[in-house]
């Protein structure tokens, strides 16, 4: 994060530490049994990845001055999600890929078995710590929340956003069609997380969590362009994971629908309108700000 605010990059390592052990502690020591199956899931979720979900459920709690020990355990429960969709979508029936985190990917260090089961009893988990942890001081609202990451999860979310992207491959596809695809895919989780660490805190009128719900909007979908951009311009060692690996799989992306120049034409465009719609929130909105410039910035 070296060309962000050192504040801003001091604010995130300590939020990203705060995930990382609580991710630590939540999830089933390797030596439980099935020891092989938690082994896999700590390989999965611990020691990688930028954590940019929990670190905007965290910024958007504090547009809502929400307690950061539940906010811990909704950024938490997104990151499962994230790292259960990452091991399926590596998989050999999906990308088949064997890079991820800069390391092996979960079904090339264990086996395919065992990288679906890392999946399933991932995303169990997630849900399980919805259920056990108090969130909100309204049962109503905690169920609603959970109903939230579930649709953003589903069909209706994120794997009918990867069924649609399956489907698309070798095709041409238009930019709305692109838009709607990863709306779902990427954006789908992206907003649940902002709109979780939202509702650990004091509630947000109707116009105040639509303007909080246009932010996610444009930042999950500006994070996909980026995404389609560093996958052409970034090599694997700075990424992590395989780069150049959209066109190799004839996949549409906003490069290949747009060209690199209006992709990050549209990635600025995406972060203004994020900017705008949070700027009625003032100061409380710092870290929605600087992680939408994060987002939008990363060269990885
Ligand atoms: C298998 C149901 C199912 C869904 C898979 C999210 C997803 C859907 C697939 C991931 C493949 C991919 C490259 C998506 C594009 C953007 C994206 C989500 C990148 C990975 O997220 P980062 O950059 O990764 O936040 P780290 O490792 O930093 O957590």
């Amino acid at each position: 994060m070296t060309t962000h605010p050192p504040e801003f990059q001091r604010w995130a390592a300590v939020q990203q530490n705060l995930i990382e052990s609580q991710l630590q502690s939540l999830l089933p020591a390797a030596d439980i049994v099935p020891q092989r199956l938690h082994e896999a899931m700590r390989y999965a979720v611990l020691g990688g990845g930028k954590r940019v979900r929990p670190l905007l459920a965290f910024a958007a709690g504090e547009v809502t001055a929400a307690a950061p020990s539940r906010v811990v355990i909704v950024g938490a429960a997104v990151e499962l999600i994230h790292a259960y969709s990452l091991v399926h979508d590596d998989l050999p029936c999906m990308d088949d890929d064997v890079l991820r985190r800069g390391k092996p990917t979960c079904h090339v260090e264990f086996d395919e078995a065992t990288a679906l089961l890392v999946g399933d009893a991932l995303q169990s988990l997630a849900f399980q710590l919805l259920a056990e942890h108090r969130l909100a001081d309204d049962a109503v609202v905690q169920l609603e929340m959970v109903k939230l990451l579930a649709a953003a999860s589903g069909s209706r979310g994120m794997a009918g956003g990867q069924a649609i992207d399956l489907a698309a491959t070798g095709k041409t596809l238009t930019l709305p069609e692109l838009e709607f695809m990863h709306i779902h895919k990427t954006g789908a989780i992206i907003r649940a997380a902002t709109l979780l660490g939202a509702h650990c805190g004091r509630a947000l009128d109707k116009k105040e969590l639509a303007r909080l719900d246009h932010f996610a909007k444009c930042i999950g979908l500006a994070f996909q362009v980026v995404d389609d951009v560093l996958d052409t311009e970034a090599s694997t060692a700075t990424l992590g994971k395989t780069a150049g690996k959209d066109a190799e799989q004839n996949k549409a992306t906003y490069v290949t629908v747009l060209g690199v120049a209006q992709s990050k034409k549209l990635a600025a465009e995406l972060r203004a309108d994020a900017l705008a719609a949070v700027e009625p929130f003032g100061a409380r909105a710092l870290r929605l700000r600087e992680l939408a410039d994060f987002i939008v910035l990363r060269k990885f």
